[in-house]
């Protein structure tokens, strides 16, 4: 006899785990720095494993490092019903992106185990190796492997700023598993995250109910100029590299302005040489993140930022290397998924609103090769990639319930 349906998660056994995972890569202004496939991940990573295994759960990893968590359901001949999302921080990350997504699924684990209650349909946890793309672009890498947009040899390939290759640094820390990528199968996947915008906060709901992913492009620029004593060079014999590059980022912020307000772009990294006070700058390079919820302005957006480049750099004398290293189309998420968490949301009296997601995730790539969908929170101020980001235990809390609910309810129309 199944115990009550009405199963609730422990809302501070959820938040006991969250604060002490936040240990692991604290930094001192309250965020976490733990950048993928360091000695820092390995450490939440073995904590994880060691979570799951005293469910009972099998944990198997698979050859980008994936990691998958796996409670039997009544009936094995069912695909796995999956809650998935990623343990890797931002340099300056905050306590929830990501984290509360692994470790809402796990306290759905958790309390499925202590009330006994079998599913119809095997139940995975997952952690996406990768996530951020911020040691290794692009994001959201190995769930690409995952879903067969790119081959391990090319996530093995990618190289960190320090020239670290990935592969090496999976193989260092102890992750790189023996399975097949993508190669088992899932029924559906749930990822729950933080909104990482001010959306739901502005509106005072309780949870989005996410119906799809922008579209995102990132972008490599190699600025080319000259070394020059900045003493004894005439201004007119410079070619400045970084003067070409602060123009250029000028005019990614126009472009995006030009077709805001759903239009978003950004410099995030620069880098410049040979970066002394008294040299003009012979190289700088730089990234681009672009992102709109339709592929068609993001193509329109990609022209006028290539025009730019020859209109604003040669005049400088100063040549350039521009390549798109990553193209994430728009993608919309399962409608019965989304109906399980819409219900799953009411089940629990909590208020929603649907939302299309700013930031990429692991489900953008998954929903390729299963129905998938997301759970949002809200994040105070709707600020995130900051050691300031903050989700209250109440919100954390509610966003665990309804991945429970949503999963149950997916798993009840199994049966
Ligand atoms: O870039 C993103 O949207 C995600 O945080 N990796
Ligand atoms: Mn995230
Ligand atoms: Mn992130």
């Amino acid at each position: 006899m199944q115990p009550s349906q009405n199963l609730q998660i422990d809302a501070k056994r959820l938040w006991d785990s969250l604060m002490q995972t936040a240990q692991i890569g604290a930094t001192p202004k309250g965020g976490i720095c733990r950048l993928t496939l360091t000695d820092l991940d390995r450490q939440v990573r073995d904590w994880f494993k060691t979570q799951c295994e005293a469910l009972g759960c099998s944990v198997t990893v698979d050859e980008v490092g994936n990691m998958f968590a796996r409670r039997p359901g009544k009936d094995p001949a069912l695909l796995p019903i999956a809650m998935g999302s990623h343990l890797d921080t931002q340099p300056t990350g905050g306590k929830f992106d990501g984290v509360l997504g692994v470790l809402g699924a796990l306290e759905a684990m958790r309390t499925l185990h202590d009330l006994g209650y079998e599913t119809n349909a095997p139940i995975e946890i997952v952690n996406w190796t990768n996530e951020e793309g911020s040691r290794y672009a692009p994001a959201m890498l190995a769930s690409g492997v995952f879903a067969g947009v790119f081959t391990p040899e090319y996530a093995y390939s990618r190289l960190d700023r320090d020239g670290k290759r990935f592969g090496d640094e999976l193989d260092r820390i102890g992750y790189k598993g023996g399975a097949k990528a993508g190669a088992h199968k899932f029924g559906a996947m749930f990822e729950l995250h933080i909104e990482q915008g001010p959306i739901l906060e502005a509106e005072d709901r309780m949870i989005g109910v996410v119906q799809g992913v922008q579209g995102m492009r990132w972008y490599e620029v190699t600025v080319v100029g000259q070394e020059a004593h900045t003493g004894a060079t005439p201004m007119r014999l410079r070619k400045n590299a970084l003067l070409g590059s602060a123009r250029m980022i000028e005019r990614i912020d126009a472009i995006a302005n030009e077709h805001a307000p759903d239009a978003v772009g950004a410099t995030g990294l620069i880098e410049n040489r040979p970066n002394s006070r008294n040299v003009v700058p012979g190289e700088v390079f730089f990234t681009v993140d672009f992102r709109h919820p339709d592929d068609k302005v993001l193509d329109a957006m990609e022209t006028k930022f290539r025009a730019s480049l020859a209109e604003i750099l040669i005049p400088l004398r100063l040549t350039y290397q521009e390549a798109r290293i990553w193209d994430s189309p728009a993608v919309k998420f399962a409608p019965e998924l989304i109906d399980c968490v819409r219900k799953g949301a009411e089940k629990s009296g909590f208020t929603s609103r649907d939302i299309i997601s700013g930031a990429g995730h692991d489900a953008a790539y998954i929903a390729r090769v299963a129905p998938t969908t997301m759970i949002f929170v809200p994040c105070l101020g709707g600020i995130s990639h900051n050691e300031a980001e903050s989700t209250s235990f109440d919100e954390c809390a509610a966003g665990a319930q309804v991945l429970l609910n949503a999963v149950l309810e997916f798993d009840r129309r199994l049966g």
